[in-house]
């Protein structure tokens, strides 16, 4: 089986694979002629403002689904119809799939996916459901500028040891739709982010947008056009500015700009330098700083403590783009890293060591959380209201923490980002995680109840389990352990990204005390994920659509293998197949070839596999014949040259 990492690019997709020898790029991907542009829709409500603000954009159209999500419509065999995101993006990991097993000769199974790192929970859950449904095990979702700083460190020789002083690194990624940057310190064998900040609207496209607007503008006036009223000269405009603005990467002179047959049979021509660039996006250009100021606050380094800044993703091919990172760092860019591979190779890295079925050298990665995670819990009669941050801004990730409640009946517990004003996302809820069967202790006490939560290895939070402590006689020392203000106000210890518990009283000289724990089930609710029903029907849909695709590739490939075989023959016929028919059936034969070639414009053109099997069978009961009168006669002289050198 194969261990593959894939880069799921707004614009570009990436896939790597890991290999004995290292890490290769297999297959890249653009979007232009598909759908696209659909990424950022991941678990968000079709009312939601970034999806409103998207849908004037898009070359499709979207839809409302019954639960408010987002639906995006496609024609599929010559139909349209509406599809969740989660679907849409299984059937693009579907061909991904495809297409690299057809690469690899192996099946892909084993995958690690990246996201960006602002991606809330609901994105995350989203992206992962995509996975299931594409049949794909994702090991792990992993950070754009986790995974570039994973390639960056595990090659790397010379980083210090493990009681040296870390090496930090900012990563600096901006793709078509986003900018993410991060800084990492790395010692030997290991990595870990301190902090990650990201302008998730600020991307390559919206340079695109820039000219765009510029240039529907100049040729309003220059030759009375509304572009804007023209979908596909605004298509071609698009495509034009985007090759603008790499050349201008390169270039620093006068480009011209040239469409012939624009619109209404007029061919325009522009022109641009990299200064009128850099004026036209000066409002893009002074955004760029500021998530590299929080980032580097956050920290808590300061500029001497960074040792490089690399630069992955197309859009800080931008000269301007570098020059205010060299200038916010004061330090020159590295470029150790393949800009636009680096996080599919990250990808295919991390795949490879969480894989059992590939061996490789450790590198323990450990992340942040983006956003902080407030819990609050209530329970129905007891009047015990509260709330804690379970996981500050920039906590480890993945992490697990056991809080200590001390209940008489079932409570709620509802999770929450802390500072809605810094989410990238409408809504703040997380979701509700109802801890079920508490009852009281045999003498009416409160039942001292445990309940794990975490932020798994995708960045996914969730209560993950809950039990009831029972009081066992002679426990008396036990409870002071626990007696702080605990009681009704759930009292955090961490747990470590191994689930291993700090036990707050390990260490100390207390008498071992014997509990009883029951595990409580836990159920949750308003998560923002599919259904596992809903999910178990799209994995079924994309199951029979992969088999439709291969039903309509079969009878593709036997209609064409019929058209083949009659231009080939007719080619034959009178060519080297000459000498080897008699006239008589070299014209019943060209006559039926004919024939066939009609059938296949006409009647023939859509048929089930088997008649173009048959078509082809009869044909070829009367041309095989002669194809092997042909090569008996090649044949011969060459089967006696064998015999001349055996004798
Ligand atoms: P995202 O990370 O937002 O999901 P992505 O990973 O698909 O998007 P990349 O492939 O990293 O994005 O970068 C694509 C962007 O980089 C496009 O906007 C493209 O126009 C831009 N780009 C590529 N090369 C250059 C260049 N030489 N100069 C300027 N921009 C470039
Ligand atoms: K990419
Ligand atoms: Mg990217």
């Amino acid at each position: 089986m194969s261990v593959v990492g894939i880069d799921l690019g707004f614009q570009n997709c990436y896939i790597a694979v890991a290999r004995s020898g290292g890490i290769e790029t297999i297959i890249i991907t653009n979007f232009k002629n598909t759908v696209h542009g659909f990424k950022k829709f991941h678990g968000r409500a079709f009312d939601d403002p970034f999806v409103q603000a998207e849908k004037p954009k898009l070359p499709y159209s979207l839809h409302k689904l019954v639960n408010g999500s987002t639906g995006i419509k496609v024609r599929y065999l010559d139909e349209d119809k509406v599809f969740t995101v989660e679907q849409i993006t299984g059937m693009l990991l579907t061909k991904l799939k495809e297409t690299s097993e057809i690469a690899l000769k192996k099946p892909v199974v084993d995958c690690v996916i990246s996201v960006p790192s602002f991606f809330t929970d609901a994105e995350r859950r989203s992206v992962f459901d995509a996975t299931q449904i594409a049949g794909l095990n994702c090991l792990r979702l992993i950070n754009d500028t986790t995974a570039v700083a994973l390639a960056y460190g595990i090659y790397k020789q010379d980083l210090p040891t493990p009681e040296e002083r870390p090496r930090n690194v900012v990563f600096v990624d901006m793709g078509h739709s986003s900018f993410q940057v991060s800084i990492t310190a790395f010692n030997k064998g290991k990595l870990k982010v301190l902090a990650t900040a990201f302008d998730p609207y600020l991307g390559g496209r919206n340079f695109d947008e820039a000219l765009v607007d510029y240039f529907c503008e100049e040729f309003k006036g220059k030759y009375k056009l509304n572009v804007r009223d023209n979908p596909r000269a605004l298509l071609r405009l698009h495509q034009e500015c985007e090759k603008l603005k790499k050349l201008m990467s390169a270039n620093s002179s006068d480009l011209p700009l040239n469409i012939e047959c624009f619109m209404n049979d007029i061919d325009v021509s522009s022109r641009m330098n990299r200064g009128q660039f850099e004026e036209t996006c000066a409002q893009y250009l002074m955004r760029v700083e500021v998530p590299l100021k929080t980032v580097l606050e956050q920290s808590k380094l300061s500029r001497d403590d960074i040792y490089a800044v690399e630069l992955v993703g197309g859009a800080t091919r931008i000269p301007a783009i570098k020059e205010r990172i060299t200038k916010f760092f004061c330090k020159d860019i590295s470029t150790t890293l393949n800009a636009d591979e680096a996080v599919a190779r990250g990808c295919a890295l991390q795949c490879a060591i969480l894989s059992p079925a590939f061996k490789v050298r450790e590198f323990s990665i450990t992340d942040v959380v983006p956003f902080p995670i407030t819990l609050r819990w209530k329970s129905p009669t007891e009047d015990g209201l509260g709330e804690c941050e379970v996981f500050s801004k920039n906590h480890a990730a993945p992490f697990s923490k056991v809080i200590t409640f001390h209940k008489k009946e079932p409570f709620e517990l509802e999770a929450f980002y802390s500072s809605p004003q810094d989410l990238p996302y409408p809504d703040h809820r997380i979701g509700c995680f109802a801890v079920q069967n508490v009852i009281p202790q045999p003498d009416g006490d409160s039942s001292k109840v445990k309940v794990k939560v975490r932020v798994n290895v995708h960045g996914i939070f969730s209560v993950s389990s809950a039990s009831l402590i029972e009081k066992q006689k002679g426990e008396g020392e036990e409870m002071q352990i626990d007696s702080e203000p605990v009681v009704q106000n759930g009292r955090a210890e961490d747990q470590g990204a191994c689930g291993e518990k700090l036990d707050p009283a390990a260490g100390c000289s207390k008498a071992k005390v014997k509990v009883k724990s029951i595990d409580l089930p836990i159920m949750s609710n308003n998560i923002r994920q599919l259904d596992s029903d809903v999910l178990n029907n799209f994995v079924e849909y994309e199951r029979q659509m992969i088999i439709q695709d291969k039903l309509v590739k079969e009878v593709n490939d036997a209609k064409n293998a019929v058209e083949e075989y009659v231009y080939d023959l007719r080619d034959k016929l009178c060519g080297i197949y000459e000498n080897y028919v008699t006239q008589e059936d070299s014209n019943r034969l060209t006559l039926m070839l004919e024939d066939t070639e009609n059938w296949l414009y006409e009647d023939g053109e859509e048929q089930p596999k088997q008649v173009y099997e048959e078509k082809l069978d009869a044909l070829k009961r009367l041309g095989q014949p002669i194809q092997d009168r042909h090569r008996e006669h090649e044949d011969r002289p060459r089967a006696f040259e064998e015999l001349g050198k055996k004798m």
